[in-house]
């Protein structure tokens, strides 16, 4: 059994993609981020890093639980554990390179483009720009390497399309007031709407909406998703 500590945010919707796409049975558990659930200590023992998603598979190597944070670690985790979604052997290198170009680039310049257009104070100009770009300069780099390829890595759907998923259902956030986001990256958009037409993604798209997440933002919920805005006083 996989326990799935979930907010229906980007990173996790990876997650609970793989999850149905795998048929692994799992347990959603909501962590309420905006309420700061994610700082309490029984979920940093989860997740020293306070954020989702995150999983504890009862049955890990050798038998024994063990956790797994971050989503991309946790898209390989799975992926070694089920031998699915992985591609072929020998595109292991390309499916490591892309998987990491997501985690360490796409996604995070998109989730700081998000936050500069929806969340900072107005009139950051520098940084608006700076994180949307950057963020559309990822866009234009995968749209270049799709480029004749149906897929990220080989002939395969693979945890790299997982990954890019869970971002690129975000592009009308990241590139705010755009009416086709994804329509400059033709390769992009395909291939976002190729995996999009999987009955899986219909499935992940339900996971937590038996829970009431809280979707107002007051400062309880500024304290809890940017803590490093709140220095505490020396
Ligand atoms: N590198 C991490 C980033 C995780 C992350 O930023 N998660 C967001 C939701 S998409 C979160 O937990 N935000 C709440 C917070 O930062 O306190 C991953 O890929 O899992």
């Amino acid at each position: 059994m996989i326990r799935f500590y979930y907010h229906p945010t980007p990173n996790p919707a990876k997650i609970a993609l793989f999850l149905e796409e795998a048929a692994l049975p799992y347990e959603t558990i909501p962590v309420d981020t905006s309420k700061g659930e994610q700082h309490a200590p029984s979920f940093r023992a989860i997740n020293p890093n306070g954020k989702v998603p995150a999983i504890v598979d009862t049955d890990g190597p050798g038998g024994k639980e063990v956790r797994v944070f971050d989503s991309t670690a946790i898209l390989i985790y799975l992926g070694e554990k089920t031998g699915k979604f992985l591609g072929a052997p020998e595109d292991r290198p390309e499916l490591l390179s892309w998987v990491l170009f997501l985690a360490s680039g796409l996604g995070p310049f998109s989730g700081q483009a998000v936050h500069f257009q929806f969340a900072a104070p107005e009139g950051l100009n520098y940084a608006v720009n700076r994180y949307r770009r950057e963020a559309e300069r990822h866009y234009q780099v995968l749209n270049d390497h799709l480029e004749g390829r149906r897929f990220i890595v080989g002939d395969a759907y693979t945890i790299a399309d997982i990954s890019a998923w869970g971002w690129l259902d975000r592009a009308s956030r990241v590139r705010k007031g755009a009416d086709d986001p994804l329509g400059p990256y033709p390769n992009v958009k395909r291939l976002f709407e190729t995996v999009e037409a999987r009955p899986a993604v219909a499935r992940a798209r339900e996971v937590g909406k038996d829970h009431q997440f809280k979707n107002v933002t007051d400062e309880e919920t500024r304290r809890a998703l940017f803590p490093s805005n709140y220095p505490p006083a020396t």
